[in-house]
């Protein structure tokens, strides 16, 4: 059984992430705030998603469309979101846990829906980044309530303080395309921490931090959740490595009609 986390406030946000290689703060926004968020996330899907290239938006089923599962770079093609991963507390925290400027790199949109939302498998995001060093952090806000039922991220506590990535290779899973292949060690699952929380609950995770959620499981329940990446100014982008990653990824998405 995993040990949950139900700390409400950190003491100090940068000794708790040097430390565990997360932070979780509850809430970051309040119900009046989530409830604004929603109603943009809610018009963002009905007036901009359709007019973005198949490669950023990924359904669970492709014919259907109310099976939206993913959605990228949000912040490029709204002015809302924009501001919201430029200006808001997502940036200040990663400023502060980074102890660096941030490049503002994705903003995503994270559901598993209604009795059909797939596991996201263990990985590491800075396998897929090409960072040198690896200094980055993924940001992570609940849109609703998240539990066990819905698939509530889990991480292993301490896991970014091994330098070395793990072996990660393909899962099949759409969006999470590389998995660690050897999880489950006895390191892994002593440090294994859940996350469940109310709307507003945010995490936020160093690049090496192993992470995970399991599919959900509810009928009638979705589970949606934005994603914040931002990279240390300082780290140095390998361009070639990643686009070569990033143009061999969407063509075996678009090869297995994926997207
Ligand atoms: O929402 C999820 O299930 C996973 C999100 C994730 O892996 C990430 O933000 O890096």
């Amino acid at each position: 059984m995993p040990k949950i986390e139900n700390k409400t406030k950190p003491q100090n946000l940068l000794n708790e992430f040097t430390k565990d290689g997360y932070v979780c703060v509850k809430p970051l926004y309040n119900s009046t705030e989530m409830a604004e968020i929603n109603t943009q996330v809610a018009r963002f899907i009905k007036d901009v998603v359709p007019t973005m290239p198949d490669a950023q938006v990924y359904f669970e089923d492709k014919n259907d469309r109310s099976s939206l599962k993913q959605l990228q770079k949000m912040f490029e093609y709204d002015e809302y979101f924009k501001d919201m991963m430029m200006n808001g507390p997502a940036r200040k925290i990663a400023e502060e846990l980074l102890q660096d400027e941030v490049v503002a790199v994705n903003m995503q949109y994270f559901n598993k829906p209604a009795g059909i939302g797939q596991p996201t498998p263990p990985h590491q995001d800075g396998y897929y980044f090409h960072l040198t060093p690896c200094e980055a952090v993924t940001g992570w806000l609940a849109l609703e309530e998240v539990d066990e039922e819905n698939g509530c991220i889990h991480y292993v506590n301490g896991s970014h303080n091994k330098q070395e990535f793990r072996k990660h290779g393909q899962t099949g899973v759409l969006g999470f395309s590389q998995g660690i292949t050897d999880f489950g060690t006895a390191d892994d699952l002593a440090n294994e921490v859940s996350f469940p929380g109310q709307a507003g609950t945010f995490l936020m995770h160093h690049a090496r931090t192993i992470h995970w959620a399991g599919a959900n499981k509810s009928l009638t329940r979705s589970r949606r959740a934005l994603g914040f990446i931002y990279y240390g100014a300082s780290a140095k982008l390998d361009v070639a490595t990643k686009q070569i990653y990033q143009k061999t990824l969407d063509e075996q998405l678009k090869n297995s009609n994926k997207i």
